[in-house]
């Protein structure tokens, strides 16, 4: 049976219904959310006189183990906060490749922190320490001093990184005297992948960042934690950059249940993905690494000729799916999508490819 607090889904197999597969970002409140929010009490958080973010702040700082914590408006503003705050102007931050603060936060670290990147070429975009160790500048007058070390958890590839290979990073960072910041957009789901608790992958970096509306339906936030120092510096930069906001409160009540309830249910996300992905596999001209499948996410390989129609025509029928990266779909499960929107998807792809 389903559960009324946590679940968007109606009734199964309701064939009018539009199920998204783009993201875990396009996930709506649910029912017991928008009640919290209409009831939440507020203050006015620039004056930290709003008890319901001032609630959701030390729910996130304790669930990461961390000291202190910061409601911020998105994954990107945490994690660019993050740099801001751990940095100064013309260091270097290392970061993964192919990681969201690399590839997709429009080169925020140049505009705002005025950081040179070190983008390194992970395996399956498993950080490497020792590879970490020998990207760290000397002191050479020629270089850059190395200010950060960025890791990601869940991977934006859908792998998650274990604990030790987390540990080995820290003990890097921490013999040259450099903090290791953690995009943990999904730390929830990496930590339901890995089976240990939030606190285990936070306890191995100094700063942590994880987003609300992501897998956990809140509508808006991210948490960026941290000891007190380091968040107030990040407190007075939000303001800087506008993100300074007033009644949070009704945000940050659905931010309390995305932590408190929403992480306990990830599990079925991940069941769906593995579910997806094992029936996507068994397409004529569709490949699934299954390996890779760690979390919600899904890449799917299309040795299919038209590929340019697929998202229009799924769209008509209910199925929204992102746009095609060269033959590569990403597909992600969520808490507005179950097992039997993932047979329909593929149940569509099948009819598509025999059209
Ligand atoms: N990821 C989004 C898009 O921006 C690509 C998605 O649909 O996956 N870190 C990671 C690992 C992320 O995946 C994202 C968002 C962010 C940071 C940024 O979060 P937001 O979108 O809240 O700024």
């Amino acid at each position: 049976m389903r559960n009324e607090i946590t679940s968007n889904n109606t009734v199964d197999g309701d064939a009018a219904r539009r199920m998204d597969f783009r993201s875990d970002t396009v996930t709506h409140p649910t029912p017991a959310m928008r009640r919290a929010t209409a009831d939440a009490e507020v203050g006015d958080d620039v004056y930290q006189d709003d008890p319901t973010t001032n609630r959701l702040e030390q729910l996130a700082a304790e669930t990461v183990g961390k000291e202190a914590a910061l409601f911020v408006a998105s994954g990107t503003m945490g994690n660019q906060l993050a740099l801001m705050s751990h940095t100064v102007k013309g260091q270097e931050a290392i970061v993964g490749a192919d990681s969201h603060i690399f590839m997709h936060e429009v080169g925020a670290a140049a505009v705002l922190s005025s950081l040179n990147l070190r983008p390194l070429a992970f395996p399956d975009g498993v950080p490497d320490a020792a590879q970490i160790r020998g990207a760290i500048r000397s002191s050479d007058i020629h270089e850059p001093a190395t200010g950060l070390i960025c890791l990601e958890n869940g991977l934006a590839n859908g792998r998650v990184v274990p604990v030790s290979v987390m540990r080995e990073v820290q003990e890097v960072g921490r013999a040259h005297g450099i903090p290791v910041h953690l995009d943990g957009a999904r730390l929830f789901n990496a930590a339901t992948a890995l089976g240990v608790k939030a606190s285990e992958l936070a306890a191995c970096v100094d700063s942590v960042q994880f987003c609300l509306s992501k897998g956990l339906c809140a509508p808006v936030g991210s948490m960026l934690c941290g000891d007190a120092a380091f968040i107030a510096r990040a407190r007075k930069y939000r303001k800087l950059l506008g993100g300074g906001m007033r009644q949070t409160g009704v945000l940050a009540a659905a931010g309390i249940l995305a932590i408190e309830e929403m992480t306990q249910r990830l599990h079925e996300d991940h069941a769906n993905a593995r579910l997806l992905a094992e029936l996507l596999n068994e397409l004529p001209g569709v490949e699934v690494d299954l390996d890779a499948v760690q979390i919600n996410m899904v890449f799917a390989t299309f040795d299919w000729p038209d590929l340019a129609g697929l998202k229009s025509w799924l769209a008509e029928r209910g199925a929204i799916i992102g746009q095609p990266d060269g033959q590569v779909v990403r597909f992600l499960t969520n808490n507005d999508v179950n097992d039997t929107d993932c047979r329909r998807l593929v149940a569509l792809l099948e009819e598509y490819a025999a059209r």
